[in-house]
């Protein structure tokens, strides 16, 4: 007797546009985080207010828990709910997320809960806090021994060491910026002369670091994504190629990776939704495989996901 394999299609989430994917598996369950482009736009540009969460046992169905973290949690932000990304320590869960100050600029918040589907609640001031634009799309891992890393940043890569708290940072090592090489990020159109756009990603498998990013090439409008490899959690980084093309996508792009129940998976954003657009994002999925090299082949957005069994 053959077994029927049920799909799930792209875009994920159907009813709302949401972008800047970022799978947390806890358990036996799968948390996507993502933002949240709004219908209607204020000042022509991305309007996004709250941080959204979806769940899965499969891959196939998805439960919607609603807005779990939001700028009206946030007394000293007032816009841009931008790329977050969470991690659990010790039962608590952290939301790390970019916003607009009210005093302007970008800054890192956080937020914390007893559960991955919150509700979160602010640290009442920004974690990084640079006084720059470049403060933006934080990405965090806790390696093996314990250290904690928060990479972000746009157009530059920088990080911070986290506490074991995961709500301040190593003040005397402070923000580390990562030479942003050729060697590093390959030649490309943003502002550093590289490659390295936004969205960075961070993660460790079998002994390597990868750090995914949205990358912008020479004579490309839109971005790709592109990742980096290293033997070490702070570089040097060695540039690895390109992940997924530009082709079929809006302007910005966002990589979320996890291995999930033996399957590795790329989440992604496009604006395919009815009335999709560089501000009318959509998160959407493909499961790829490593090469036993460690390196990754060029994924292609694809528009449907295998269930898990
Ligand atoms: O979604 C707002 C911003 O656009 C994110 O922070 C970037 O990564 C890009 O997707």
């Amino acid at each position: 007797m053959s077994e029927t394999t049920i799909f799930g299609t792209n875009p994920i989430i159907k009813n709302i546009y949401t972008a800047d994917p970022a799978p947390m598996v806890y358990g036996d369950t799968l948390y996507l985080y993502t933002t949240h482009d709004e219908d209607e736009l204020e000042n022509d540009f991305y309007t996004m207010k709250d941080w959204r969460c979806f769940s899965t046992k499969d891959m196939v169905n998805w439960t919607d828990h609603g807005a779990i973290f939001s700028l009206d949690d946030i007394a000293w932000a007032d816009s841009r709910a931008w790329a977050p990304q969470a991690v659990e320590r010790n039962g608590k869960y952290y939301l790390y997320c970019p916003v607009h100050k009210t005093n302007g600029g970008m800054a890192i918040a956080v937020g914390i809960s007893d559960s991955p589907t919150g509700p979160f609640k602010d640290l009442g001031h920004p974690l990084v806090d640079e006084g720059d634009w470049n403060d933006i799309d934080p990405t965090v891992f806790i390696d093996d021994d314990g250290q904690a890393y928060l990479y972000f940043g746009n157009p530059e890569l920088r990080y911070v060491l986290l506490n074991e708290d995961m709500i301040s940072y190593d003040r005397e090592l402070g923000v580390v910026k990562i030479p942003m090489t050729e060697e590093s990020f390959a030649k490309g159109s943003h502002d550093t002369g590289t490659t390295y756009g936004e969205g960075p990603w961070f993660y460790k498998r079998e002994g390597l670091y990868y750090m995914v990013y949205a990358a912008f090439g020479l004579g490309k409008q839109n971005e790709h994504l592109a990742y980096s490899t290293s033997i070490s959690p702070t570089g040097p980084w060695v540039y690895g190629g390109v992940l997924m093309t530009e082709e079929g996508g809006v302007f910005t792009n966002h990589p979320g990776i996890c291995d999930f129940k033996g399957h590795s998976y790329l989440f992604y954003h496009t604006g395919e939704l009815p009335g999709g657009s560089l501000f009318h994002r959509s998160v959407c999925v493909a499961e790829f495989n490593y090469n036993e090299d460690g390196t990754i082949n060029v994924i292609d957005k694809c528009n449907k996901v295998a269930m898990i069994k």
